[in-house]
């Protein structure tokens, strides 16, 4: 079958194409990368040639273009079914599924007030209260998955769909030196570990330094 190509934009800024990106690592599908500066405005026509929505990451892959990260992991999951990109039992599937669809239409304050920015670091960053309403939600999440599965990762002892929709929140807690209890802390120093997550901010430090309105939700 031939390679899939997934679309993505600024490794440094772009939290969608991060997660495409790892999802698509996790599922161990034979893909090339296909980056585009989504900014620049000779390149846009070209984006909407290759991502329908004009959004990325955009995969493609045997004729079919699938432009959104959550169709993008059902449909990776579907292709590599033994990936483990869902965790096994039922009831772990529905929480994994309902986190996932909860960080792909939730927590705006949180990405507006603080967007993925893999360079920069902001210590004693001051998080507004309702971005840090979006913070306390989305460490409940963590803490009753990390208790129910064991940890290191949100449904036990690999990394699942759920952890490649959270990794960019895992980086902006960094980023913007957010305060976390324990159990938090290790959850996000074992996204930060991973091959993956290492090469992903290894190339994004290489990215020349952006424009200033990209430092905005991306
Ligand atoms: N809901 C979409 C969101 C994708 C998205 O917002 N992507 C941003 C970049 S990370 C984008 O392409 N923005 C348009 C642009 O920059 O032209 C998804 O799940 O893939």
């Amino acid at each position: 079958m031939a390679k899939a190509t997934l679309t993505i934009a600024s490794k440094n800024y772009g939290s969608w194409s991060l997660r495409g990106w790892l999802l698509c690592k996790m599922s161990g599908i034979d893909f090339e990368e296909a980056l585009v500066a989504s900014d620049d405005p000779s390149t846009r026509a070209e984006l909407l040639l290759l991502s329908p929505s004009f959004l990325v990451p955009c995969l493609t892959h045997d004729g079919v273009k699938i432009w959104d990260t959550l169709a993008i992991a059902e449909y990776l999951n579907e292709q590599k079914p033994d990936a483990g990109l869902l965790p096994k039992s039922r009831d772990a599937r529905a929480r994994c599924r309902s986190i996932c669809g909860e960080m792909h239409s939730g927590f705006s304050n949180l990405r507006s007030a603080l967007p993925m920015n893999l360079k920069a670091r902001y210590p004693g960053f001051k998080v507004w209260a309702g971005a840090q309403a979006d913070v306390d939600r989305i460490t409940g999440i963590w803490r009753e998955c990390l208790e129910q599965g064991k940890g290191p990762f949100l449904f036990g002892r690999l990394p699942c769909m759920a952890d490649a929709m959270f990794a960019p929140v895992v980086t902006r807690f960094m980023t913007y030196d957010v305060q976390l209890d324990e159990a938090c802390t290790t959850y996000c120093k074992a996204i930060m570990a991973l091959p993956q997550m290492q090469e992903w901010i290894a190339a994004a430090k290489t990215e020349p330094d952006e424009v200033e309105e990209l430092d905005v939700e991306f």
